[in-house]
């Protein structure tokens, strides 16, 4: 299949998910064409069947504001035509669903392009609902031919709040590359942060407020009382002056450790003796995968999807939103319990793989665009020009 794969490039989950999905795809012999602004970060180098198409956005005096949106559709519908794409991947809904819209309206039915769209999280529970973007929300989630949502619970809050029907959304879960999480393979530099005796706990995000960072410190200060440790925060955003704030009134700033962006989480969560994920919203989870790839045990809160990755008790333990106190005792409890701590690390690698392995996912998303393009109406007789303006003369 010749696929276009639209998301945001920068540090996120779904860029993250969207990337290597397109990676894995064109390891399995598809064409895959990355459409977006910059090049997706997980990104690294040439591969082969990978192509990757810049959108500019045009400046001129008018546009006060960027015209992305529309650039994108463009650019979508210029490669849809060139590299005669049978489908469109995008990822989150505003604006990719909407510009992929846009492109395939472009194209009438010379070029029956199909469109599937992955919902990930916020464009849906924050951002969707948003009155404003409400209404343009679910009209690009229903022009889409394929809609796939990461998590039992997204497809709930997509069907509750935006009037889809149930049996159009398919649940595929989010991936991991065991053989890239692999806990061994990483060379672990423990003791360029910690003394022989300390754990290490570990909070990977972008920052923002639904990750509730500030309980993140109130969490590790609990458990700090208990087991000689340090809290490493990677990532950064908006609300690191808050976790900052937070760690000096709780006086443990020596005990807290801000490395800012990273690009390899892998290296990294192969030192980490525990994830905290006290997240108040989070419609997966994926650095709870990660983290579990990497036989990290997660405590996290029981907020959207996150139950249906950590398993209370089996691979970390689940605490309601805001209840510090249950979650450091839950985090407390496997770090001073070493067999509990390599149980649970062993069942974290198991699940990730077994469930959440980029071998089990990654096929469910090649069954779906299948299903999608069978369902696709016959292209229109082929004396219609595919480009109306191509400009190669
Ligand atoms: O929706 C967002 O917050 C953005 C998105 C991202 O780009 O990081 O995160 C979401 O997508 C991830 C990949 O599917 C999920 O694992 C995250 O749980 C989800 N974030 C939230 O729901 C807050």
């Amino acid at each position: 299949m010749k696929i276009g794969i639209t998301c945001y490039p920068t540090y996120g989950g779904s860029g993250a998910i969207a990337t290597e999905l397109g990676i894995e795809l064109a390891q399995r012999g598809h064409e895959i064409h990355f459409i977006s602004y910059a090049q997706p970060f997980r990104l690294p180098h040439f591969m082969e069947r990978v192509y990757f198409h810049e959108v500019e956005t045009t400046r001129y005096p008018l546009f006060e504001h960027n015209n992305y949106s529309l650039s994108l559709a463009a650019m979508m519908h210029e490669v849809a035509t060139r590299a005669e794409l049978d489908l469109l991947h995008v990822h989150y809904a505003i604006p990719h669903a909407t510009s992929a819209w846009i492109a395939k309206e472009m194209l009438g039915d010379r070029h029956p392009l199909r469109i599937v769209t992955t919902l990930h999280g916020t464009d849906i529970t924050l951002v969707g609902q948003e009155r404003s973007y409400f209404d343009i929300t679910r009209f690009s989630i229903q022009k889409s031919d394929g809609i796939t949502a990461v998590s039992d619970y997204l497809k709930r809050e997509t069907v509750d709040h935006f009037d889809v029907a149930g049996d159009s959304i398919e649940v595929i879960h989010n991936f991991v590359d065991p053989e890239l999480y692999r806990r061994g393979s990483h060379p672990c530099r423990k003791d360029t942060f910690l003394r022989p005796d300390e754990m290490l706990v570990m909070h990977v995000s972008n920052f923002r407020p639904v990750k509730r960072v500030q309980d993140v410190v109130r969490i590790f200060a609990r458990i700090h009382k208990s087991v000689p440790s340090k809290l490493i925060f990677v990532g950064d955003g908006p609300e690191r002056p808050v976790a900052t704030a937070e760690a000096e009134a709780l006086g443990i700033t020596d005990r807290v450790i801000f490395l800012g962006k990273q690009d390899s989480v892998a290296e990294l969560l192969a030192c980490a003796d525990l994830l905290l994920l006290p997240s108040a919203s989070e419609s997966f989870g994926l650095v709870a995968l990660e983290a579990m790839a990497s036989g990290v045990p997660v405590v996290s809160s029981n907020a959207g999807g996150l139950p249906e990755v950590v398993e209370d008790g089996v691979t970390g333990h689940l605490g309601s939103v805001g209840d510090v106190e249950a979650m450091a005792e839950a985090g407390i409890s496997i770090l001073k319990d070493n067999q509990k701590w390599v149980r649970m690390s062993v069942a974290a690698q198991k699940i990730a793989s077994e469930r959440f392995g980029a071998n089990v996912i990654v096929p469910q998303y090649e069954r779906y665009y299948e299903r999608v393009l069978a369902d696709a109406p016959a292209a229109a007789p082929a004396d219609v020009p595919l480009m109306a303006a191509a400009g190669d003369d």
